[in-house]
């Protein structure tokens, strides 16, 4: 991993050495170096750059200060709606990446005995174009695919570079984060997400959704000033989890079970004649269906399958009833439903079947549907786009509620393991650690013949890949605008903030365009990211220079109103009923479905979840979030109190946690705010990337553990279909 030119190296004659040299300059050096340029502001040329944050797909606008060109502080931007002045805690760690000394910091390309060497730009882009090539003859544009994380550049360029090729293969990380959620939204509401009107809602329902840990910050300042005005709060979550401090309840649950919470809710508002009957009759379809169904869904029913008591499904059915329509069930994003268990696309129709009885879509209090901006057309002489491809996207035909933003990129995997699958491109996504079963991955992406991971750091997706092009970190690139919806419409950029600290990264649009250039497809690319983002943003009436300069500007007010939405749906309503779930071989109606995999007595759920520090996989190696974690124990598995008695464990002990797929020891953190039976793990750790030292082998991934699977219809992971047994070591 070593570049011809260190961080060291770089920083030689930069004004920032004589503080670096006076602090040892240690790993965690910008902390340190920060407490001495302090001292000696004036001394370094002060100047403020406008971003977004790439800790998570929040991508929060930022103002970043630096000090005679290092990075000194960064800011939340005030205007943009989801940082509202402030970023989270790991926004701030995932900045120190640009410094890391375990960056990628020059192309590699893997040997035949696994270990990898540098190489020079221009070698790895001939000899990727050649595969690529050699792919394309042999069999076809199909057999090429691309996997990632949408940046706001990445979306355009991988697109267009996989649309060149002939192939239609793009998929994001959804199927391992929202895409069932996103999935059963689409067949009720006609859209993706919904928000709640926190301001004036009076009580709101979050299953497993945890602003306090899955962190977005304007969400958990949303929670805090509803907790302020009195709004009740129930949490449902066999976890007490952090939101715990805002909350007036938490209902302890079976993991993978809030079906039947919610279709327990379900049926007493329409055995109660509790429901809305005027937004059912004129704005929905296929009620009478749905009500014959319910029935069966009584509290004694739900309370069998989920574990919450019948009176508390009751009462909190009557409590939303009453105070609707300013009350509705949050939408979620991952962790119950987003894509963890058979159910999850039921799941989420359920939820939006709630918010329906209570007449609460587009209602002041209730849940919202927005709308989002996007550029326009431009001119296609000077931009010219790719043919469309003629084969459909791998996995559309087996998985087709997947959204289609989204696709499954679990087919890929899918693909790869058949044979079918050829080359594959991950770009800004680590799939192998983080989006199924890794041994799984690690096999599949073995039986193809190319495999590129664009990355700034060695992750355990790079690790099995080809080649390996190091991207130069968010702060040093400028990268297309990022149009923002909601009540308000914002379109925000990333300017370059930092000179490019190691010379041989580069920024993904000249990747991709060098990338097309060597597969023989550079005519689509004739353009430069300024003149593209230019185009974009003149037609919404924004200059480039007057975005660069502030980082967001407001686009013209969409004029929200409260009021009952016009559905995107196939009938323009609400759909307790949709025949593409039918023709999909589901149940057209919301209805039950258990969950895939029930412990077996003596064996335990296990469920996941974020930790406000840490990002996905992505932070865990970046020195100030690692040494955080083993400061704090943050890696420990929970437990409760009552099984860690029966167990004979202690808190810290070690424990040894095993699937069908695969064992790990881990330090316990015995608690009583877990549900008896189930054990939740933290999900940013168990690295297996010798290059990420700090990360590497530290506490345990919980992806390792869970059976490779795909949920019907959708195709996402089932990221918590897996029993496991739990024993404590002995000393
Ligand atoms: N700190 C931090 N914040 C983040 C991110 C991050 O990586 N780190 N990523 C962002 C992204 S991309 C996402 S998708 C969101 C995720 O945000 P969330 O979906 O809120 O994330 P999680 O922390 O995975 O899960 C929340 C809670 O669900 C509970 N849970 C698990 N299984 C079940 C179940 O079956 N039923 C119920 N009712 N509860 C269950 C867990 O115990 C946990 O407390 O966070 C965003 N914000
Ligand atoms: N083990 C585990 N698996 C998970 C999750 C988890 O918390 N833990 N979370 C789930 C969820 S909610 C989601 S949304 C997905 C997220 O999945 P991903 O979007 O794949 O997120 P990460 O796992 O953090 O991996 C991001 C990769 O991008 C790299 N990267 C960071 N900055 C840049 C950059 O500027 N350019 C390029 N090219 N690469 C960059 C990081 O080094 C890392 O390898 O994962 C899901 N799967
Ligand atoms: S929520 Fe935090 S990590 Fe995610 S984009 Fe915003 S500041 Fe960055
Ligand atoms: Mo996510």
């Amino acid at each position: 991993m070593n570049s011809s030119v260190t961080r060291r190296t770089f920083l030689k004659g930069s004004a920032a050495t004589a503080a670096l040299a006076a602090t040892g300059a240690g790993v965690c050096s910008l902390g340190a170096w920060q407490a001495e340029v302090a001292h000696a502001e004036g001394s370094y040329e002060r100047k403020e750059g406008a971003s977004l944050c790439n800790g998570c797909s929040s991508k929060c606008g930022l103002v970043a200060t630096t000090l005679g060109g290092q990075l000194f502080t960064l800011r939340g931007s005030d205007v943009h709606p989801y940082a509202k002045g402030t970023i989270c805690g790991r926004g701030h760690g995932v900045a120190q990446i640009a410094y890391s000394d375990e960056r990628l910091t020059q192309p590699m390309r893997r040997a035949a005995d696994g270990s990898f060497e540098a190489i020079d730009w221009d070698t790895a882009f001939s000899e990727i174009g050649a595969k690529v090539k050699d792919i394309l003859a042999k069999n076809g544009p199909e057999a090429l695919a691309i996997v990632q994380d949408p940046r706001p550049s990445g979306k355009e360029y991988s697109k267009r570079f996989i649309n060149a090729l002939g192939s239609a293969n793009i998929y994001t990380h959804g199927a391992a984060c929202n895409s069932s959620k996103e999935a059963g939204f689409a067949q009720t509401i006609g859209t993706g997400n919904f928000s709640v009107d926190f301001g004036n809602s009076k009580m709101v329902v979050f299953i497993g959704r945890s602003y306090g840990d899955g962190i977005r910050p304007s969400s958990v300042q949303s929670l805090a000033a509803a907790a302020d005005k009195g709004t009740r709060i129930v949490i449902v979550d066999p976890r007490l989890n952090n939101s715990g401090i805002f909350a007036t309840d938490w209902v302890s649950i079976k993991p993978g079970t809030d079906l039947a919470f919610l279709l327990g809710i379900c049926n007493v508002l329409i055995e109660e004649d509790l429901y809305d009957h005027e937004f059912v009759e004129q704005n929905a379809v296929g009620f009478d269906e749905f009500a014959a169904q319910a029935k069966e869904y009584t509290p004694a029913w739900a309370e069998q399958q989920c574990g919450v008591p019948a009176a508390t499904i009751e009462e909190i059915a009557r409590a939303l009833a009453k105070a609707a329509p300013a009350a509705a069930v949050e939408a979620s994003w991952r962790a119950a439903f987003g894509c963890a268990h058979q159910n999850s696309f039921d799941t989420a129709r359920a939820v939006t079947a709630v918010n329906a009885l209570l007449g609460s879509w587009g209602a002041k209090g209730g849940a919202l549907l927005t709308s989002s901006p996007k550029a326009g057309d431009i001119d296609k002489q000077k931009f010219p786009s790719a043919p469309k491809p003629e084969a459909k996207r791998v996995g559309d035909k087996e998985y087709p509620l997947a959204p289609s933003g989204m696709g499954s990129n679990l087919a890929v995997l899918q693909a790869a393991l058949d044979g079918a699958m050829k080359g594959v491109f991950f770009y800004n996504s680590n799939a192998v650690q983080g989006y199924a079963q890794p041994k799984v991955w690690r096999e599949g992406l073995e039986k193809t013949d190319l495999v590129v991971t664009i990355d700034v750091q060695m992750s355990e997706t790079a690790l099995a890949s080809d080649y390996v092009l190091p991207e130069c970190t968010y702060l040093e690139r400028m990268e297309l605008p990022e149009f923002i919806g909601g009540k308000k419409h914002y379109v925000a950029m990333r300017t370059q903030v930092l000179e490019p600290i190691h010379p041989e990264t580069k920024p993904c649009d000249e990747i991709f365009a060098g990338l097309a250039e060597a597969c023989g497809v550079g005519e689509y690319f004739p353009f430069t990211v300024e003149e593209l983002a230019a185009a974009q943003l003149e037609t919404v009436g924004v200059s480039l220079d007057e975005l660069k300069e502030k980082g967001i500007v407001e686009l013209p007010d969409p004029g929200f109103e409260y009021k009952t939405p016009k559905f995107k749906t196939p009938t323009e309503k609400f759909q307790f009923s949709s025949e593409a779930v039918g023709e999909a071989g589901l149940n057209p109606v919301i209805g039950w479905m258990p969950r895939l995999v029930e412990p077996k007595q003596g064996e335990f759920y296990l469920v996941g979840g974020k930790q406000g520090i840490h990002s996905h996989t992505m932070t865990q190696n970046v020195a100030t979030m690692n040494a955080i974690s083993r400061e704090y124990g943050l890696e420990r598995a929970w437990i409760s109190a009552q099984d860690a008695a029966d167990l004979g464990i202690a808190d810290g002990d070690m424990i040894e946690i095993a699937s069908s797929e695969h064992t790990g020891q881990v330090a316990a953190r015995v608690t009583q705010r877990m549900r008896p039976g189930v054990v939740f793990l933290p999900t940013h750790y168990g690295g297996s990337s010798p290059y990420q030292s700090r990360a590497y082998e530290f506490g345990l991934n919980m992806t390792d553990f869970v059976p490779f699977h795909m949920e019907p219809g959708t195709g996402a992971t089932m990221s918590q279909e897996v029993a496991v047994t739990v024993r404590k070591v002995e000393a």
